[in-house]
């Protein structure tokens, strides 16, 4: 093969192949295919750590963005709800909905609790299945972006894919 055309391979596989995701990312990533779902991670240059970081790097409404929230039960477990970014979650709700007290976690018990840092904790992929609340507000619209395991890295899907992939309980999370 001449130099041109060994560089020309190169070149065309490079663009074939898309840079490799974060190693958290990439879990995500894997545990989206293990479910069988064609979702697709995608990381941004700019931060996508809060919920409006993220809708102005996707372009989209703040509340298409799904906040992945830790609370820790009186009995020390962890409890995911997912909610629309433009709700604030009423705990109150939830422990009723739990049948338990629940607080805010620390950083250091989502990281214990999910195998991911705040600001990157998706709705899936977890070192174990969590007890998952989702935010009845996020099925009014038509397409979601839920964090993918890093503060650069999303995926967009729909309300239903969320409620599948996490088993959740539909309810209203917001406070009045
Ligand atoms: N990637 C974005 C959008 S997909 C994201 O993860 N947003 S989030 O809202 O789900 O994650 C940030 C949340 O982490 C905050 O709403 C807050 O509830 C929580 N959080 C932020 N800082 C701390 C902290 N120091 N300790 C505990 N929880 C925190």
């Amino acid at each position: 093969m001449s130099n041109d055309e060994q560089s020309l391979r190169v070149s065309q596989t490079l663009r074939l192949s898309p840079s490799p995701l974060a190693p958290s990312a990439q879990r995500v990533q894997d545990a989206l295919h293990a479910r069988g779902l064609s979702l697709r991670v995608k990381e941004f240059p700019a931060s996508t750590r809060t919920a409006q970081e993220a809708a102005n790097a996707v372009g989209c409404e703040v509340g298409q963005i799904v906040k992945s929230l830790i609370f820790k039960s009186a009995g020390g477990k962890a409890i995911l709800v997912v909610a629309s970014g433009a709700n604030r979650v009423d705990e109150a709700a939830i422990a009723q909905a739990l049948g338990e007290k629940i607080g805010k976690a620390d950083a250091d018990f989502v990281r214990e609790q999910t195998g991911f840092v705040i600001g990157g904790v998706p709705p899936v992929g977890h070192l174990q299945p969590l007890t998952t609340f989702v935010d009845e507000d996020l099925a009014g619209y038509e397409v979601i972006w839920a964090a993918a395991g890093t503060p650069n890295a999303v995926f967009q899907l729909t309300a239903a894919d969320l409620i599948g992939m996490t088993n959740g309980v539909v309810m209203r999370v917001k406070k009045p």
